[in-house]
């Protein structure tokens, strides 16, 4: 069913201002989501009304705030089709959750020798921790090859593994070229050849309907701030019986059982990886994101992507000296649009953009070896949520001419 976009624009209090004089565009939510005004809501009434720390105290502040952050863990578990709150791990953030594997998986269970597996999409989230390891443990990386186009295969996933592969950790988007990885197959491959699988899925949660049981990942690790929460809370999800083998990530107070100078035992799952006073009013925070997306629907959210993302890549392809990155069918890539204007540096574009009141991101995308294989220091980006509308899909369009004018790009072969 097709999205009321007016309606839920109005649930978006920083929509309706301007930038630059002009309306803002905001085309940047595979960087950051906006937040609806529950959200922000949630957050502040967790300060007015119950702030407190958390397992510390027997008050009933203590007890309301802990009841914020069990429901939470409760609702991301039924998010993501859990089977269990054990196996909700809250963090800062997806780069949060990765190290935490890398760290107390990988550095327990690999050995010299032994492979880690990506994708040469990867974000340097999902790859400067398997560096340190790897540098670390003598362990190396091998890379599944991309297509010229950015989208990969299983087939080549296959061919990837070899007898040493202990872990494939990859992406289930892309954030930098919009690439949707088929991550059931991929999980599938990881089980046949007996290794552990990891699905970052920073871009892929806020977008699809994730089903860890049915996609079959052991890991998976995504941010709230992309979807609708606060920023300063991650998950990771692991497969309780990997989190119960696994050795605690950080040390400190909350993730003990008991104590003596000498030594101590660790506290029973998720806790036994969550250090320290966690982000609370964020987790109270993300409970009304969690709630506000479920009362949308996934499937409802990656029709309008898939609709808003169409219109933008016909606008891309039927413009001279524009080159854009990435699978060409929309029913193949997530919410994000990349792409160059001429020989112009990204930075440029984005300028002209913002000078319209379009926030459009640019840069590498924190994905360096990928534009290298691209042979371009960085792409511009325009993401796409459930907020934005066909309109501002025009108006991006009009941007990226008046940038072409702008610049005088592909003038100079009319001279
Ligand atoms: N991408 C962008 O593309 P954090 O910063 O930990 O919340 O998320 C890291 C991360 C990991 N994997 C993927 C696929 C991502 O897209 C991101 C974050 C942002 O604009 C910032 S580089």
């Amino acid at each position: 069913m097709a999205l009321d976009v007016e309606k839920i624009r109005r649930d978006f209090p920083i929509l309706s201002r301007t930038v630059r004089g002009k309306p803002l565009v905001y085309l940047d939510s595979a960087a950051t989501t906006q937040k609806p005004a529950s959200v922000i809501e949630a957050l502040s009434r967790f300060y007015r009304e119950c702030n407190s720390n958390i397992h510390r105290g027997v008050h009933a502040l203590a007890e309301e705030a802990e009841a914020h952050v069990d429901e939470t863990r409760r609702k991301t578990a039924e998010f993501i089709g859990a089977a269990s709150t054990n196996s909700i791990i809250f963090t800062r953030n997806t780069t949060e959750s990765i190290n935490l594997v890398a760290y107390a998986w990988g550095r327990k269970f690999l050995r010299e020798g032994d492979e880690v597996l990506l994708t040469e999409l990867e974000h340097h989230s999902n790859l400067i921790p398997w560096q340190m390891l790897a540098r670390e443990k003598g362990v190396s990386l091998r890379f599944v090859p991309i297509e010229e186009d950015g989208s990969v295969t299983v087939e080549a996933a296959r061919r990837s593994f070899t007898p040493r592969t202990k872990l494939f950790a990859f992406t289930a988007m892309s954030n930098a070229l919009g690439t949707i990885v088929p991550v059931k197959e991929y999980a599938a491959l990881a089980r046949e050849h007996g290794a552990v699988s990891l699905v970052d899925g920073a871009q892929w949660v806020p977008h699809l309907k994730t089903d860890v049981r049915e996609l079959g990942c052991d890991f998976l690790a995504f941010s709230a701030h992309k979807m609708l929460g606060p920023t300063g809370l991650g998950v990771l999800y692991g497969r309780e019986e990997l989190l119960e083998e696994m050795d605690p990530f950080l040390g400190g107070g909350d993730m003990i059982q008991e104590v003596w100078y000498d030594r101590a035992t660790f506290n029973k799952l998720p806790y036994k990886f969550e250090a320290g006073t966690p982000n609370i009013a964020g987790t109270a925070a993300f409970k009304a994101a969690l709630d506000y997306l479920s009362g949308i629907g996934l499937a409802a959210v990656r029709e309008h992507d898939e609709t808003l993302v169409r219109r933008a890549m016909e606008i891309l392809e039927a413009e001279d000296h524009v080159t854009s990155f990435g699978p060409k069918d929309a029913a193949r890539r997530g919410g994000v649009v990349s792409f160059n204007v001429g020989d112009l540096h990204p930075h440029d574009v984005g300028q002209v953009f913002d000078m319209e009141g379009i926030a459009v991101r640019v840069g590498h995308h924190c994905c360096q070896p990928l534009m290298r294989k691209f042979d371009v220091g960085g792409t511009a980006r325009a993401s796409f949520y459930l907020y934005n509308t066909l309109d501002e899909v025009e108006a991006f369009g009009r941007g990226l001419r008046k940038i072409k004018e702008f610049f005088k790009i592909g003038k100079e072969a009319r001279v």
